[in-house]
């Protein structure tokens, strides 16, 4: 069954999604403009994909707005709000393969962590927010003789989530499910890149019996789509994961009009710190490798710099190249495989330039370096591995977003947490230790969302999710999401 025949059976049966969702309907863009929707496996045309621009956004948003006004979503029953979550977490259930075959042919990634990373997180997603929508409480305030006041969350109103290509489903799933939970209407804007399973949400949202307009999902570029979402001036807010530049483009979009509000998710350059008391190498060679290579390096925590201490780092490095030239890249829809294609041609692209950027500064190239595959006529990059790399150098400074690790090696904790702060970044960290004084302070002391220790990646759903720094503000995943998509209103009773 699961073979590549089987999942090129599936994707050859597919009707691919390619309009847009808007009030209820599928609709082409109202300019009747399309663009191709290629590849990273093959470089081939999957489908065409309607081009949304002002004109459809601002449909969108007239029909957030009204479903917002009239109440249909918003004024429902928790237990009905409830009741359309979980349908719809069942029928991504019921559709799983298709979703996963989908995600692995927009944008390269192996169907085997589609089916078993992507689609599954999607789901728990939507019913982890489903579940917790109804333990939202408020506050009564303290007690004054003559007055009764207490604080309720209410949902901000119009939500534009514009997320990216990484994870394309995931993404979505962390903004548009705690936001809808809340009661907002919400327009997502799926990246150029990777539209078919937002448009497929989207349908499926419909046949779980969300009413018209409280999710719409237009697809398009991020100058027309993108930046007409978050110009407008009956959006409420913009639910952001993608570049530090875009990030700040919203804001002074959001300046330039409604000061809507901005959650910004954006980028990395995580620090994985070995000290010499690690207490598995091989254990943390693995996760080490992993962390960089997972995805093809296109994840927002990859742990791109890795930090070494010296007494251990020769031993380390040998064994996590021994891990790192076993990742080969294959064919996404092919199920052994564990490593597929970049996301399209342009991150190809960076990411060949960090890599001859980073040969140009004089770092030590010990494994990969090119393109792979090419016969495939794909965007396959080899793991690389750059040792020796000074803390300065472009590759220890700036997102590759690609499968390039930087190795630093380090005199002692100090010199390691120094480095690890020296950046503009602030998403993740890991560490690995013995002593649980210096894990302790380590952790106190790196600037950073998310600290990891003796495991990378190694929280999940229930935790806060973003970054300090230039990473960004705002929490995805976890309870506080929650509040991401709500005012607080202080009503007050004179007795
Ligand atoms: O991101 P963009 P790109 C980083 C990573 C990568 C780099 C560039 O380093 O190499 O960004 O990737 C929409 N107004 N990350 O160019 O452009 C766009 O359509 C409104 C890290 O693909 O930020 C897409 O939906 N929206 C990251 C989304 O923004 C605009 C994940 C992200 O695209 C817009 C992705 C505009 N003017 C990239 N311009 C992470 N944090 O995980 C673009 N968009």
């Amino acid at each position: 069954m699961t073979s590549l025949a089987h999942f090129e059976a599936v994707a050859g049966s597919l009707k691919l999604p390619g309009e847009a969702v808007i009030d209820g309907k599928l609709r082409a863009s109202a300019s009747g403009k399309t663009f191709p929707n290629v590849t990273p496996r093959n470089g081939r045309v999957l489908n065409h994909i309607a081009q949304c621009d002002v004109a459809d956004v601002d449909a969108a948003v007239k029909s957030a707005r009204r479903a917002f006004e009239e109440g249909q979503w918003r004024k429902s029953h928790y237990r009905d709000k409830k009741r359309v979550l979980f349908k719809l977490a069942d029928l991504m259930r019921r559709d799983a393969e298709q979703l996963a075959v989908l995600e692995s042919l927009d944008v390269g990634k192996p169907i085997t962590d589609a089916l078993k990373v992507d689609i599954p997180g999607s789901i728990r997603t939507i019913a982890y927010y489903a579940e917790a929508l109804d333990k939202i409480y408020g506050e009564v305030g303290p007690e004054a003789p003559d007055r009764f006041s207490f604080a309720v969350h209410e949902p901000l109103g119009v939500v534009a989530a514009i997320v990216p290509w990484n994870f394309p489903l995931l993404m979505a799933m962390w903004k548009i499910a705690p936001a809808l939970a809340m009661g907002n209407s919400v327009i997502l804007k799926p990246a150029e890149q990777s539209p078919l399973t937002a448009l497929k949400i989207g349908e499926l949202a419909l046949e779980a019996g969300l009413p018209p307009g409280v999710l719409n999902v237009v697809p398009g570029f991020g100058a027309e789509a993108g930046k007409a979402l978050a110009l407008h001036n009956d959006v409420d807010m913009i639910a952001f994961t993608g570049s530090g530049a875009v990030g700040k483009l919203l804001m002074q979009y959001s300046g330039q009009s409604n000061l809507k509000r901005v959650s910004l998710e954006l980028g990395g350059k995580s620090p994985h710190i070995i000290f010499a008391d690690c207490p598995d190498l091989d254990k943390a060679a693995t996760q080490a490798a992993w962390g960089i290579f997972y995805n093809s390096g296109q994840v927002c925590t990859a742990g791109s710099r890795l930090l070494v201490q010296q007494d251990v780092a020769d031993q380390f490095v040998d064994r996590l190249l021994a891990v790192a030239r076993k990742i080969v890249a294959g064919d996404p829809l092919e199920p052994a495989t564990t490593t597929g294609s970049m996301a399209s041609e342009e991150q190809m692209k960076t990411a060949l330039r960090y890599i001859e950027t980073a040969k140009r500064e004089g770092d030590a190239l010990a494994l990969g370096g090119n393109r792979t595959r090419t016969d495939s006529g794909g965007f396959y990059v080899e793991p690389t591995v750059f040792d020796q790399v000074k803390p300065e150098n472009t590759l220890a400074r700036e997102e590759v977003f690609g499968p390039v690790l930087a190795v630093t090696r380090f005199k002692d904790p100090d010199d390691a947490i120094r480095i690890a702060n020296d950046t503009n970044y602030g998403l993740a960290a890991g560490l690995w230790t013995k002593d649980i004084s210096l894990a302790h302070r380590a952790a106190r002391e790196i600037r950073a969302g998310l600290v990891w220790i003796n495991g990378w990646d190694s929280c999940d759903l229930t935790m806060p999710f973003g970054g300090f720094k230039q990473s960004g503000f705002g929490r995805d995943r976890s309870l506080h999401a929650l509040h991401k998509y709500a005012d607080l209103k202080s009503v007050s009773i004179t007795l």
